[in-house]
């Protein structure tokens, strides 16, 4: 779950000053956040498995404190040993002793000059160096330290004319299933990084066996997504790459990797800061919304460029951390069957042919359109097939236009074209975002991380429409107390008929206790000043209605075991 929530990082938070005053900063100025990430500079003379201690005098008090912030600390462990023999550096001497370094044709150990100078590469596909690859987190985890980020896994090497190993470097494979034999980088290159990930996430599930693991890799491949999450590597502060963020996620999540996101302003260079705001809105429709940039360029934390960006950015987190029981469920249905989070229009409406630009569908509900080209502030349009939409902002149902600007259409038009157009006028604080008529989508009241317990009720917000239906999914978010039966599933559907709304909570599935004791139903395009609510057969009292926007409000005590809510206009 936290995992969900927003990210900060950059290549370095170069001390523990420096790592509490991001946090600080994030708490006061009231930016939702999860997770905090160290880069390289934590290390000494960038070692894996070290911490620096002059930098980082105290780094156990360093966790706890983040933890008792409510932070996620991330730590980077790269996959090159230091070649140090002799120094009591415990990666380098144990794994020469347990033999687990890749060797040279001539059976001499393989060494590489990246970060720490010449290292030594373990063998990731061979079984026992990954087991004891998986055992070097133990300090670490041990420490408070949430989860770790393996880099540079292609593995890159400096200075070799390939940048990463040269092919007849030599491994084993010996696993359960197959022939143990030596294998090359020939062989092996391709599925090195994922087995890296691997290792990690086995060795963190060994070491605690009730958490789930969170590993971010750079470098994997086809079933790394059993592993960890990913993310698109060194993109650059540019509007065409957070223009082809889009394309990429939507290709990883197709490829089976949804849990994915990229380096939200960018990380060569510096962001223009309307180009940070807009990334930030984006990015709150990313599985994966994590800040992040290279060393030497300008912060580029939320509240960079002053309070007008920083107010803009604040919204979408904030929007973020509103809508996760809706992305959470969508993390549950992916962790089951696949369905990416973030989807092309194709996968949501087959049949309808379309040129999507920018878009992109955030769960089958949510429609996401935005303007990505700093230098084409003019108007544009938002394409989706004809049916009915709502503002995601305002709730209000859109006018609908045919292609090219015709009269609006009617509900009743006899052969309706199979796409609309939504006019949009690109605004740096605005991302449209329309809701799929027949979406149900539970919402929760704000907090500032996902440690934080909502205050209020669960809302649930129906958009009346062909199709009517929702979900539900929740659990405690870290552990594995759900494959015991420690989880909350409910679906909802909704019928509308004339002057009638129906709406179906089925009984819950799971033992897991909801947060929230009611139930706030808001009903979209609600259209009649009277309404006669029941639910269960019981009278519910209390509605609102903003006739401006035909949304009703409406309370109703959490039920386990389901029932019926009746909206009649007379
Ligand atoms: O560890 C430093 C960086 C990291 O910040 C970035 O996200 C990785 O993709 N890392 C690459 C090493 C080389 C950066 C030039």
């Amino acid at each position: 779950m936290w995992a969900l929530g927003f990210q900060q990082s950059r290549y370095s938070y170069e001390s523990d000053a420096k790592l509490r005053q991001i946090a600080s900063r994030l708490r006061a100025d009231r930016i939702p956040a999860d997770v905090l990430y160290l880069d390289i500079d934590y290390q000494t003379k960038n070692r894996p498995f070290t911490v620096d201690t002059d930098a980082f005098p105290d780094f156990a008090k360093l966790l706890s404190d983040m933890k008792a912030q409510q932070f996620h600390t991330v730590l980077i462990t790269d996959l090159h040993i230091a070649n140090l023999p002799n120094a009591d550096y415990a990666p380098y001497d144990e794994g020469i002793q347990g033999d687990h370094f890749l060797k040279n044709p001539d059976g001499t150990i393989y060494t590489g000059i990246v970060w720490p100078g010449p290292a030594v590469f373990p063998d990731f596909t061979h079984q026992p160096s990954r087991e004891w690859w998986g055992t070097l987190y133990k300090n670490f985890y041990a420490l408070g330290a949430a989860g770790f980020w393996n880099d540079m896994n292609e593995p890159a090497v400096f200075q070799t004319p390939t940048k990463t190993i040269p092919l007849d470097v030599r491994g084993r494979i010996e696993e359960p299933g197959f022939e143990p034999r030596i294998a090359t980088q020939r062989e092996v290159h391709n599925v090195f990084g994922m087995e890296n990930s691997r290792a990690t996430f086995e060795g963190l599930l060994k070491l605690n066996p009730n958490q789930r693991p969170f590993v971010l890799t750079r470098a994997t491949y086809a079933g790394g997504q059993r592993y960890s999450a990913t993310w698109t590597g060194d993109n650059h502060s540019t509007w065409n790459h957070l223009r082809l963020s889009i394309p990429m996620l939507l290709n990883l999540g197709l490829s089976g990797f949804a849990i994915a996101g990229d380096d939200i302003g960018g990380f060569g260079g510096s962001p223009p800061m309307d180009l940070l705001t807009k990334w930030i809105e984006v990015g709150a429709f990313n599985p994966i919304f994590r800040d992040h940039t290279e060393k030497g360029s300008n912060p580029q934390e939320p509240w960079v460029g002053g309070p007008v960006h920083e107010a803009i950015r604040r919204k979408f987190i904030e929007e973020r951390y509103r809508l996760l029981p809706y992305i959470y469920t969508l993390a549950e249905e992916n962790s089951r069957n696949g369905m990416p989070l973030m989807r092309p229009l194709f996968l949501e409406f087959p049949n309808v042919d379309l040129d999507p630009g920018n878009e992109f569908m955030w769960g089958p509900g949510l429609l996401v359109a935005p303007a990505m080209f700093q230098e084409e502030p003019q108007n544009y349009s938002a394409r989706m097939p004809s049916g009915e939409w709502y503002d995601y902002w305002t709730g209000k149902e859109i006018t609908r236009r045919a292609p090219g600007g015709d009269p609006v259409i009617t509900g009743a038009a006899k052969s309706p074209p199979a796409v609309m157009e939504v006019n949009i006028k690109p605004a740096l604080a605005e991302l449209p975002v329309f809701v799929r008529g027949g979406s149900i989508i539970p919402l929760q009241p704000l907090v500032q991380s996902t440690g934080e317990k909502p205050k209020g009720p669960l809302e649930l917000r129906v958009y009346p429409g062909p199709n009517c239906n929702g979900s539900i999914y929740q659990d405690d978010g870290i552990s594995f107390a759900y494959k015991q039966g420690e989880f909350l599933r409910q679906a909802f559907s909704c019928e509308v008929a004339e002057g009638e709304v129906r709406l179906k909570f089925s009984a819950r599935e799971g033992s897991w206790a909801p947060w929230w004791k009611e139930t706030e139903v808001v009903l979209y395009g609600w259209q009649s000043a009277t309404a006669n609510v029941t639910f269960g057969g019981k009278p519910v009292s209390g509605s609102r209605y903003d006739q401006a926007r035909g949304v009703l409000r409406i309370r109703i005590p959490e039920r386990a075991g389901g029932g019926e809510l009746r909206v009649k206009s007379k």
